[in-house]
């Protein structure tokens, strides 16, 4: 950082308050996590001065010997983790990821069927304000029992045999229970529908086996960012199980289609990231996301606080604490921040509120668990959180509370290395 320091400290001092606010307060944002210095070198190195547009082996510029070792090395990791004959790991992110794919796949007019944003989907799987949705048809199925979070299936088999669907996508950024993909397959079978997995959210603890890969029942694609439970840079990736015609196509609308030159530092940074979610280890680490996250549903479980889909399978909670505790998801997140607890304001189905002020929030473990708190720790997490959230306007308690938060962030701190 010294040079940073000396030649723009404006910067410097933000990065440096960045540091000390993710090291002394408590992350529980369901979609952010620590990355590696290993990763945090390799997203910062000299790659980020070359252009490479095209695929290893088939560029348009120069001097390609390294970027093409590094994608390659990339590219092969990602498909040994999820089982993928094929991997596209130059998308900047998440929504381009997910652009891309429709570009691929879709005629303007084409329909979608997704995930109601609502019960938990995403934006870029069709929500009206994006601009896909000008161009594609987006139709819906949700839950059918928000307290248990079960899939309507009959629904969802229903909408697809009416509306003849190219691509069902599968997957979400505030739904905390499994997916029974299964299920999803035969249905895009009977309509002839490609099958996709958004696994944004998941795509480390698939990778670290604690949750059901999509591929093993078959699914065509999955789309991914590599900055969640994957523990990697900000980016994205496309996988295809098996179709080579399907992941040309897909080859093609990411590069020339919408993007130019790949973000070669953030792919060395996702080769190294990649590398480590091989190591056996992580395999722990993804295991324990979810112990933690159930440990934190338990709690709020006997303190009566509504959680949507009645707990968690995976990573995340989405509570209801509006209508269990008649605060609002902004308040409750302003409160948190106070004390170092990061989360987020999260609307819930059929929410009567305003997605700026609404009735639930969101949080999660990965971040925590990559500090090694274990069912405790997050446990007691959730005991303050919840005494917090009932005493807002006691002064005494909130500054114990500060002063426990900032005790458990120095007992357990950011870790350099996870391998
Ligand atoms: N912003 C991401 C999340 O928090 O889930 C999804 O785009």
């Amino acid at each position: 950082m010294s040079y940073i320091k000396e030649q723009d400290l404006e910067i410097y001092q933000a990065i440096q308050g960045e540091e000390k606010r993710q090291r002394e307060g408590l992350e529980l944002i369901p979609s952010e996590n620590y990355v590696s210095r290993a990763v945090l070198e390799a997203n910062g190195s000299v790659f980020t001065n070359k252009y490479s547009e095209g695929y290893p082996g088939r560029r348009y510029y120069g001097g390609q010997e390294y970027t093409d070792i590094i994608e390659q090395v990339a590219i092969d990791r990602a498909c040994q983790l999820f089982g993928a004959r094929f991997a596209n790991v130059q998308p900047l992110s998440g929504a381009p990821a997910n652009l891309a794919l429709y570009a691929a796949l879709l005629e303007p007019g084409d329909t979608v069927l997704g995930m109601d944003l609502s019960h938990g989907g995403h934006l870029t799987h069709g929500h009206p304000v994006t601009f896909p949705a000008k161009i594609f048809n987006f139709v819906r199925y949700g839950m059918k029992n928000i307290e248990t979070g079960e899939i309507d299936y009959e629904a969802l088999r229903e909408v697809a045999l009416r509306e003849q669907p190219k691509i069902i996508l599968a997957g979400f950024s505030a739904y905390s229970r499994e997916l029974d993909y299964k299920k999803f397959v035969d249905i895009a079978r009977e309509v002839g529908a490609i099958t996709v997995a958004d696994v944004a959210h998941i795509a480390g603890l698939i990778a670290g086996k604690a949750l059901r890969n999509p591929f093993d029942d078959g699914f065509d694609i999955m789309t991914t960012t590599t900055h969640k439970t994957l523990r990697g840079p900000r980016g994205g990736m496309i996988l295809v199980r098996e179709d080579e015609e399907l992941f040309k196509k897909i080859n093609k609308a990411v590069f020339p289609g919408l993007q130019g030159g790949p973000h070669m530092n953030h792919i060395a940074a996702k080769a190294v990231a990649f590398g480590e979610a091989l190591d056996p280890s992580f395999q722990k680490y993804a295991a324990q996301v979810i112990k933690n996250a159930a440990a934190m549903a338990d709690v709020f479980h006997h303190e009566g606080i509504r959680m949507i889909g009645g707990g968690t399978s995976n990573h995340l909670i989405l509570a209801d604490v509006y209508g269990s505790l008649g605060i609002t998801g902004k308040e409750a997140q302003t409160l948190l921040d106070e004390v170092g607890i990061t989360l987020n304001m999260n609307s819930i189905p059929d929410d009567e509120r305003k997605p700026l002020d609404p009735s639930g929030i969101r949080f999660g473990t990965p971040a925590i668990t990559t500090r090694g708190f274990t069912e405790k720790e997050c446990a007691r997490v959730a005991e303050l959180m919840i005494a917090l959230l009932r005493n807002k306007d006691n002064a005494e308690l909130k500054e114990s509370i500060t002063e426990e938060v900032r005790n458990l962030a120095t007992t357990f701190p950011v870790p350099e290395r996870f391998i």
